[in-house]
């Protein structure tokens, strides 16, 4: 058997479980998690390497129908993984609200003409269990195969099992796409920013941290005694700044105590995290921000 090595791309509706089972699968945290659907807004990307080959996840933002601002960037970047990848897996949750939904994702993905599988996510809620067979006729239905998986289910075995059947889709490779010791090729300072930005889901409600960006305005790595960290937590609406802060700045600091502990788990060592809080209107139909922050596709950099 020859070497093979490829990008797998995740496809589902928001909230379905992609995030969660690209970090299942390459054993890290790499891409963000929250109970809100539309957390995951740039192409995340996970690496798996064995001596047969490597698979480079790339985690989709949710579909969602825009073309404008930051859900129209959301909307291009789920179509660019779907066109980039050599392979995709539909993702359909058992707790999806509609099933049009889950036959949506699935006739997309079968479409592109790419070798794909359907992936049944959250298999371990009770009362969803007829949704799996439901699915799984679903998926097949369209020539596809069906696996069930949950994030629950922490038995290695079925892990591996899955890792195998994804890398047979893989195309022949003369090398490595990346290097083999990398669980993910994304740098530090924008994992950090997603850690923040998952903080915020966590700590600040409503419609809000739909709103919310992070920048990194200053990373000293080799800092002493330990690195230190410099953010910003951009919000849309002047009034939603006092509401992230808190009363006495409590909601900042449970922000920036909770993130300072999955940062220093990230890295391996204690950091200094200095968060602050700023304004800027609509921020999302600011080009020149949204071009900082990396929600441009880059071939409309410049
Ligand atoms: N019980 C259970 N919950 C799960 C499982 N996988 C994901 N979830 C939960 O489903 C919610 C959404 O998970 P995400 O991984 O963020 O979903 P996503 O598809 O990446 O969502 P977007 O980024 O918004 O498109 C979170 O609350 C997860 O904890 C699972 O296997 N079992
Ligand atoms: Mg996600």
């Amino acid at each position: 058997m020859g070497y093979r090595a490829g990008f797998l791309g995740l496809i589902g509706q928001p909230n379905a479980g992609k995030s969660t089972l690209l970090n299942y699968l390459v054993r890290e945290k790499v891409s963000i998690v929250t109970a809100k659907p539309q957390t995951t807004r740039r192409r995340v990307m996970g690496i798996w390497s064995t001596e047969a080959g490597q698979i480079v996840f790339v985690d989709a933002p949710g579909l969602v129908k825009a073309d404008k601002g930051l859900n129209g960037f959301l909307s291009q970047e789920a179509e660019d993984v779907i066109k980039q990848s050599d392979a995709l897996l539909a993702i359909v949750s058992v707790d999806e609200k509609n099933s049009d939904d889950a036959e949506k994702v699935i006739k997309l993905v079968s479409a592109s003409g790419k070798p794909w599988a359907g992936i049944i996510t959250k298999s371990d809620l009770e009362e969803k269990q007829h949704r799996i067979m439901i699915l799984k006729r679903m998926i097949e239905d369209h020539k596809g195969r069906a696996f069930q998986v949950s994030a629950k289910d922490l038995d290695s075995d079925n892990r591996e099992a899955l890792l195998i059947e994804f890398l047979e889709m893989m195309p022949l490779s003369p090398a490595p796409l990346y290097d083999v010791e990398l669980f993910t090729p994304h740098r530090t300072k924008d994992l950090v920013a997603e850690i923040i930005r998952e903080k915020c889901f966590e700590f600040v409600h409503q419609e809000i941290p739909f709103n919310i960006a992070i920048r990194i305005i200053k990373y000293e790595e080799n800092a002493v005694p330990c690195p230190k960290i410099y953010a910003e937590i951009i919000v849309a609406k002047e009034n939603h700044k006092p509401i992230v802060i808190g009363k006495g700045a409590a909601n900042l600091k449970q922000i920036g105590s909770a993130a300072r502990k999955d940062i220093e788990e990230l890295i391996g060592q204690k950091v200094f995290l200095d968060l602050i809080v700023n304004f800027k209107a609509d921020w999302f139909n600011n080009k020149r921000i949204m071009q900082e922050l990396g929600y441009v596709r880059d071939n409309e950099e410049g």
